[in-house]
């Protein structure tokens, strides 16, 4: 049972988190309701079974993506679960029965995550779309993938936000501020931070020149190795996770072209953590040990959604 592993020095308890001022959710506060007049235009995608919908609107004529997600529920909120709650009976037969339980409001939120406004290329992100395997050589990168990503790519302004301190400063776990080989470690946006069984931190490099794994050279050995090290020392001091309990990986093609590296906890599917995609960072700094320009030469395999415009370069090539 993993909750167990999560018994430790008053930070985290159960699997509960508490934040340095002994409450949770320290840094919320109430917002007014931006989505009071969201128009939907489309669901993207949904999964009864991940309990989240991917959907499409306006909020005040402009375009805006929301995702809704159902929270796991914790084990600390068991027992304020089963005595504030309203039971409705549903069917009972023999042993058998089922309810509806309708809890405390506080025990029953939707993580909510907004993109507003969104880009055209945001809105296909979350659609679910088939996918194909493309394999990418030293050529294709440099005549087809990187013009690309040159024009096409989301914006890393959010990035520079939390390098500068000018978002999510107050939720920043660790940061070495060496400019070569510093980082920054924070929540990823997709964690609700209120369970370890989830966890999801992401590190950013200070480096700005690093788009993804491409540009990784033997140089950058020390700096892979700082993030790592550094990383889950301070994901075991502050969530007491070992190392052994993380999956620490990098993204190719990654979404957003900006050095940064997954976080997440073994054991928890995260999106995007198949061997398709991730590429473990221990292995990749052993790569570039044994050689400096593994990277940039070798061919690399990663999947394309069916409307992705890279894709249609890459067949406009003959390369699919
Ligand atoms: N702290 O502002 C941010 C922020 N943004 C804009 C992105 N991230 C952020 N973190 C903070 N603040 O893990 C995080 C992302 C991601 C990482 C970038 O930065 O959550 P990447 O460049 O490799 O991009 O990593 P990736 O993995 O494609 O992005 P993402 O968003 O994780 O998308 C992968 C798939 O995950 C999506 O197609 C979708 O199916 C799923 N997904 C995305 N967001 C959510 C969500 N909120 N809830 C559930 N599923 C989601």
């Amino acid at each position: 049972n993993n909750k167990k592993e999560t018994a430790v020095d008053g930070k985290v308890k159960r699997g509960k988190i508490d934040n340095e001022n002994g409450r949770e959710d320290g840094n919320e506060s109430v917002q007014e309701n931006v989505l009071s007049g969201f128009k939907t235009s489309s669901v993207l995608s949904d999964s009864a079974r991940e309990k989240n919908i991917f959907i499409y609107g306006k909020v005040a004529d402009q375009d805006a993506v929301v995702i809704l997600e159902k929270t796991p529920i914790r084990e600390d909120s068991l027992a304020e679960l089963f005595s504030g709650s309203t039971l409705k009976l549903e069917m009972k037969n023999d042993i058998y029965s089922t309810y509806r339980l309708q809890a405390p409001p506080h025990l029953n939120e939707i993580k909510t995550t907004v993109v507003c406004p969104a880009t055209e290329k945001h809105i296909k992100k979350y659609q679910r779309k088939e996918s194909f395997l493309v394999e990418e050589t030293e050529e294709d990168y440099k005549n087809i993938t990187l013009p690309y990503i040159q024009k096409q790519s989301f914006s890393v302004q959010w990035v520079y936000n939390i390098l500068e301190k000018k978002a999510e400063a107050e939720r920043i776990v660790y940061e070495d501020p060496d400019p070569d080989i510093g980082f920054v470690l924070l929540p990823d946006f997709k964690w609700d931070q209120k369970q370890v069984d989830d966890l999801y931190l992401i590190a950013i490099a200070h480096q700005r020149d690093i788009k993804s794994l491409r540009d990784l050279t033997s140089e950058r050995v020390p700096l892979l190795q700082n993030i790592f090290q550094k990383g889950k020392e301070a994901i075991l001091q502050r969530y007491n996770l070992p190392g052994s309990k993380l999956r620490v990986y990098l993204h190719y093609q990654p979404s957003y072209y900006h050095l940064h590296v997954h976080f997440t906890k073994l054991g928890y599917d995260a999106p995007g953590c198949g061997v398709e995609r991730a590429h473990l960072i221990a292995d990749v700094i052993q790569n570039l040990q044994s050689d400096p320009q593994y990277y940039k030469t070798r061919t690399l395999y990663f999947p394309l959604r069916a409307d992705d415009g890279l894709l249609s370069k890459f067949k406009e090539a003959g390369r699919l």
